[in-house]
């Protein structure tokens, strides 16, 4: 039998590198779920669009009806749920997309996911899988030492996070009250190709060949723990083939690094890779800036249950993965001007209104 997966939020950073893994390297067809926000791009999936096992659905997770023909349309073996609003600071800036897609979404998707599962024979309704991919922000943030296992309590601080952790509980509470079988994953941060020029690393390169202020909020202090999205990819399809329904796997690449020591990475590699007479040091552009709001001072995910349990192990280490991270927005500048033209110029976001720094 033809296995289809209904991948949400397809046309975005983690979950495109999904759908490009899926076609290329497996035999499962793919529905990309999409809403195509200003970060959902088809650009993203272009290289494997003419697949036959890929179709594109532009959908909102939020619309059960829509929602509800893609079940019966489609008929999937797993659904792997990545859509969300994932920007903490544009959530700072305006909370109500998050609170309606990842939390009214992924309520939504939940019940047609469980309607159409009871409707399945035994077969079908044990071999369904749920995965429901989330951050490592749901846990707060940690002091200088100590790391975030599964058994951490939830203790999230921004609007985005708020979001995602609601969103988690309403997974766990679908596989503990209807026994839909549900997985959860908590991944530290993503970095790589198709990143929307938003995120650190993607603003840092695109200020920096551009000679324009490198913006560090605070001090740099803070601590971020760096996982190559397709060593994350790779987790994902771990988890859907080999994890336990009802069981969380927490995921990170055990590369933390405090951000200025990531902003000095970057311009060490432009200054190799993109030399400029005008610029001999890119490091000279860094800019402190003022913080942003609550900003969690640590993140560190110990993902030695994924480890130990799945045999995961990242391919990557933070400078073979930043090295070609950088190589890829170098080669791909045109996409960056694609994704960003007339929605987002690198504009300082998530102060709060507060625009003085
Ligand atoms: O211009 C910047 N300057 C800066 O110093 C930006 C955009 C960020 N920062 C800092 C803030 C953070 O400490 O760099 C760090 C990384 O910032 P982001 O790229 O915005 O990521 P973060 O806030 O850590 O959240 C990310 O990781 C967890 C993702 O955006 C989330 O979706 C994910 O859940």
């Amino acid at each position: 039998m033809k296995q289809v997966i209904l991948v949400t939020g397809g046309a975005g950073f983690i979950g495109s590198a999904l759908v490009r893994r899926l076609i290329r390297r497996t035999g499962y067809t793919v529905v990309n779920v999409d809403k195509l926000t200003y970060a959902g791009n088809l650009s993203t999936v272009a290289p494997v669009a003419d697949d036959p096992r890929y179709h594109f659905e532009r959908v909102d997770i939020a619309d059960a009806k829509a929602v509800a023909r893609l079940f019966a349309t489609y008929r999937p073996c797993a659904v792997m749920h990545l859509a969300a609003e994932s920007h903490v600071d544009r959530s700072i800036d305006g909370p109500a997309a998050f609170i309606h897609t990842n939390i009214l979404g992924t309520y939504t998707l939940l019940e047609a996911a469980r309607h159409y599962w009871e409707g399945l024979d035994a077969a079908g309704r044990a071999a369904f899988r749920f995965l429901h991919v989330s951050t490592d922000e749901v846990y707060g943030m940690l002091g200088p030492e100590g790391y975030f296992t599964e058994e951490t309590p939830y203790r999230p601080s921004s609007p985005y996070s708020a979001s995602k952790a609601s969103s988690d509980h309403l997974a766990r509470a679908w596989h503990h009250t209807y026994g839909l079988p549900v997985l959860v994953t908590n991944c530290s941060n993503n970095y790589g190709p198709y990143q929307y020029p938003e995120k650190l690393i993607p603003v840092v390169i695109l200020n920096a060949i551009q000679r324009k202020p490198i913006p560090v909020y605070g001090r740099g202090e803070n601590v971020r723990d760096w996982l190559y999205v397709d060593d994350h990819v790779d987790a994902l399809l771990t988890v859907l083939e080999h994890g336990t329904p009802g069981e969380t796997y927490n995921v990170g690449g055990r590369s933390e690094r405090r951000n200025i020591d990531v902003v000095r990475a970057i311009c060490a590699l432009l200054d190799e890779l993109a030399p400029d007479p005008g610029v001999p040091r890119h490091e000279d552009l860094i800019t402190f800036v003022q913080d942003r709001p609550g900003h969690d001072f640590r993140y560190a995910i110990d993902p030695a249950k994924i480890e130990r349990e799945l045999g995961w192990r990242p391919a990557e280490t933070f400078e073979t993965g930043l090295r070609k991270t950088v190589q890829w927005y170098l080669d791909h500048l045109d996409w960056c001007r694609e994704v960003t033209d007339g929605k987002y110029d690198l504009r300082r976001l998530g102060l709060a209104g507060v625009t003085n720094d």
